[in-house]
């Protein structure tokens, strides 16, 4: 099985699909040039400089990046991405949420083995994670690691952990054993992604160097999909018809970090709570 995209980058609308089935991911895609991909996080360093201080909007800022700075719901929108989302979600395609993942230099931050679809509430798994680098990502800043065809074994068992130097929310873990090896590198320049499959097994290690591993991992729907409960998160609606109405739908930005718009994300991070914790041992707190 490859793991490698790139061999396959001339792939026919047939074949993105069918290696993303088979391997449930796909990785190196380029989706951004190096300098794009700097400007993004000279935008996003930007924002937290205006924002120092304000806990509260700094948070909001890292769970809704595309909800308050136009240039990340731009990104949302990107046609790589969309081109090669289609291909595998069909054309009506929803971001659920496009929460930015930091682990700052020299941090112990990790993330553990989990499947991401395990609390979202979502009633189908007709959803991919697009990762994109805004830093250099390799072993040593604390890559992902993906095993392939994990996917496959649909949903497994979690317990949840809240380990302080865990960066999900709450510290969830599969209760599967992945050996020593069984997860390949995911390892990316600024500018390229990662898709991955929300039952793929992944985990991300620490970060040893000296500059800061950042990312949004945005994630899409298909207009289809519902989310139980009858919960109606923000989402915004990047290609194709809704003929559904299960969401509700978020306006392209009409500034940079408008009070409007941390507002509504504020709303909307209450609704979420309810979805990320339900059951859950712990209590949220204001966790965004
Ligand atoms: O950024 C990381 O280290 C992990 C991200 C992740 O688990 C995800 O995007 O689903």
């Amino acid at each position: 099985m490859t793991s490698n995209y790139q061999m396959n980058s001339d792939a026919s609308k047939q074949s993105v699909a069918s290696l993303y089935r088979e391997q449930g991911f796909l990785f190196p895609v380029d989706v951004l040039s190096e300098a794009e991909a700097k400007e993004l996080l000279d935008d996003l360093e930007a924002a937290e400089q205006e924002l120092a201080g304000d806990e509260e909007k700094l948070s909001i800022l890292k769970a809704y990046p595309d909800r308050v700075l136009p240039s990340f719901d731009k990104l949302t929108r990107n046609p790589i991405i969309l081109d090669h989302v289609t291909r595998i979600l069909g054309p009506d395609l929803m971001v659920w949420s496009a929460s930015i993942f930091d682990k700052s230099a020299r941090s112990e931050k990790i993330v553990s083995w989990h499947q991401d679809l395990t609390y979202w509430g979502l009633d189908t798994d007709d959803e991919v994670t697009v990762w994109v680098a805004l830093s250099p990502v390799t072993q040593a800043s604390g890559c992902m690691y993906f095993v392939p065809g994990s996917h496959k074994e649909k949903a497994v068992p979690h317990k949840d952990t809240f380990a302080e130097n865990n960066l999900l929310s709450r510290g969830q873990e599969i209760t599967v054993d992945v050996a020593e090896g069984e997860g390949i590198p995911v390892e990316l320049r600024p500018g390229q992604a990662s898709f991955h499959h929300g039952h793929l097994f992944h985990s991300s290690g620490p970060n040893h160097t000296d500059k800061r591993r950042t990312a949004p991992a945005i994630r899409f729907i298909k207009a289809s999909v519902k989310q139980a409960g009858g919960e109606k998160p923000l989402v915004s609606h990047v290609h194709g018809t809704d003929e559904f109405g299960h969401y509700d739908i978020a306006d392209t930005p009409h500034g940079r970090l408008l009070q409007s718009d941390f507002e509504r994300c504020k709303k909307d991070a209450e609704v979420r709570r309810k979805i990320l914790y339900a059951g859950a041992e712990k209590p949220s707190g204001t966790r965004y």
